[in-house]
């Protein structure tokens, strides 16, 4: 140890006596609150990759589709997916023993944790978004990194989630470094190769960045795109903070079911919007009246299950290869029938969470679908896949397409930039305009909300958070207003990344889905 523990944490545990909890995607707060958090979660990541024999972790420094004074921390496994479950609580511990206990029993706790495995040296591959707050941040995670371990950290600078996701897993298969460059070949690559075999066909696209991190990623796979022409990129000001997010971006188009700021009304164009992250996206268009149209996750979702199904059916693999999607609570009700009875996909809802969907696809399907319906997600294709492809005797056209398009999606976490080359290769193969795509389901009128209460930790929830079981009394109150509501469901959740409760309502037409909302909207006030 360079410094001693006291004087380490007396310079980069200045935040205490908050409660911290891990939540949906890791730890997410006011930036001000957080520099114990990212001492403790420095940690946390070296011990990971202790435990894993010296394997890369990643840690990326990000509040996604947060305020921009927000910021966070996700801790990924050297394969590319989230950080495992059990080790949330470790994270949780610690990070609430910094901040609130004596010097005495810190020093105990973190000489217990650190003593086991102390001949391997850690390594760490940090990256992190366009906030501010970012490289104070960093530096706190790095002291508690090296001071405690001497970890080797490679340091990215200003990446996009996924490709902090994706560097890491490069790096434990290479066991080298990795150029972020390899990140843009990679998935350039795989669209030359589908490119190559038909060619790309469809309408303008514009990207809104959502003033994030994905503006400068855009920019640079658009040097090297062979669609660049036809591609244009609006709310690219990551170096304005006070821009990110703000009436632009994944969530706020999810949300208000409206166009971004800075959107020239196109009824020809395709449009889509990335998160502050660029980790989810989600797409819309506008008819001849410019009335706007959604394409979220589920759209996505259904697509992908479409195109695929069709491709396994062509290349005879439909009885070998299993296909399915996983959703959570927030999928429309009419893409669930859709998967259901139209294409007679199997469908799977887990809680909020792409550590908890992801789990889900790639446990149960040879290709599993997975999207929340604000944007995020990714198709996971299992080792059974690329073998029965790779051996298969007849190496056609619709075949070869499968085995690049498994290329084309992000196979560690969903990515913007991934999933939105993804979804314009499909669209591109099946000649579908945006309005073609749409006229596959139609979604039931559906409403999101935010309900700010005064203890979020009330509200808990069962059935995969369709349910709440607090506070009491709460949930047969929504079960009688859904009841009275033609074809009407709502849930209630707390958020894991906001200080918020979210409301959900669809029902069968606008008012009565703006009714159920107001009401189940009410009813969390009053039991609040
Ligand atoms: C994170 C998670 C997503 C989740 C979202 C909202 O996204 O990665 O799986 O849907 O939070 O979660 P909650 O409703 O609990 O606030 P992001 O884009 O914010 O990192």
């Amino acid at each position: 140890m360079r410094e001693p523990l006291e004087s380490l944490i007396e310079q980069y545990c200045t935040t205490r006596g908050y409660r911290y909890v891990y939540g949906t995607a890791g730890f997410r707060d006011d930036s001000e609150k957080l520099d114990t958090v990212m001492f403790a979660t420095g940690i946390v990541a070296c011990l990971r990759s202790q435990v894993l024999n010296g394997k890369p972790v990643g840690v990326m420094i990000t509040a996604s589709h947060n305020p921009s004074g927000d910021n966070g921390v996700k801790v990924v496994e050297p394969d590319g997916s989230m950080l495992i479950q059990s080790w949330e609580s470790t994270a949780t511990e610690l990070a609430n023993l910094l901040a609130n206990r004596p010097l005495e029993d810190i020093k105990a706790k973190v000489g217990q944790l650190t003593s086991g495995e102390s001949s391997v040296r850690p390594q760490l591959i940090v990256g992190r978004d366009s906030r501010v707050s970012g490289p104070h941040l960093l530096s706190c995670l790095v002291a508690s990194a090296t001071s405690l371990f001497d970890a080797k950290i490679t340091d990215y600078g200003l990446l996009t989630t996924p490709q902090l996701h994706f560097l890491t897993n490069e790096t434990m298969i290479t066991g080298a470094h990795v150029d972020e460059q390899a990140y843009f070949a990679h998935f350039l690559g795989a669209w030359d190769q589908i490119a190559a075999l038909q060619p790309v066909k469809l309408p303008n696209v514009v990207v809104d960045c959502a003033n994030g991190i994905g503006g400068p990623k855009m920019s640079a796979l658009l040097t090297q795109w062979g669609f660049a022409k036809q591609c244009s990129v609006i709310n690219d000001k990551c170096d304005e903070p006070e821009l990110l997010n703000h009436g632009c971006g994944a969530d706020f188009v999810k949300t208000s079911q409206r166009l971004p700021n800075g959107v020239k009304p196109n009824a020809n164009d395709l449009y889509c919007s990335f998160d502050g992250d660029a980790d989810r996206v989600v797409f819309y268009y506008l008819d001849q009246n410019l009335g706007f149209h959604l394409l979220d996750g589920d759209k996505i979702s259904t697509l992908f299950a479409y195109f695929v199904a069709k491709l396994l059916k062509q290349c005879k693999l439909d009885s070998i290869l299993s296909m399915g999607v996983v959703q959570t609570a927030y999928a429309n009700g009419s893409s669930t029938k859709y998967l259901q009875d139209n294409l007679q996909v199997p469908v799977s809802c887990t809680k909020t969470g792409v550590k908890h969907l992801h789990h889900e696809a790639v446990n149960n399907y040879d290709i599993g679908i997975y999207f929340e319906a604000n944007g995020h997600g990714t198709v996971m294709f299992s080792n059974k896949f690329h073998e029965t492809v790779t051996n298969h005797a007849d190496q056609t056209p619709e075949l070869k397409i499968l085995k690049y398009l498994a290329k084309l999606i992000n196979q560690t976490v969903g990515d913007a930039i991934s999933d939105m080359m993804a979804v314009l290769a499909v669209l591109s193969i099946l000649q579908w305009s945006p309005s073609r795509w749409d006229r596959e389901f139609t979604d039931l009128p559906n409403k999101l909300t935010k309900v700010v209460v005064s203890d979020r930790s009330a509200f808990t929830t069962t059935d995969q958070e369709r349910r709440l079981v607090s506070p009491a009394g709460l949930q047969d109150k929504i079960d009688e207003a859904v009841a009275r509501i033609k074809s009407g469901r709502s849930f209630v959740r707390a958020s894991g990344t906001e200080d918020a409760v979210r409301v959900y309502a669809e029902a069968a037409t606008q008012s009565e889905k703006d009714q159920l909302s107001s009401i189940v909207g009410d009813l969390v006030r009053e039991y609040c």
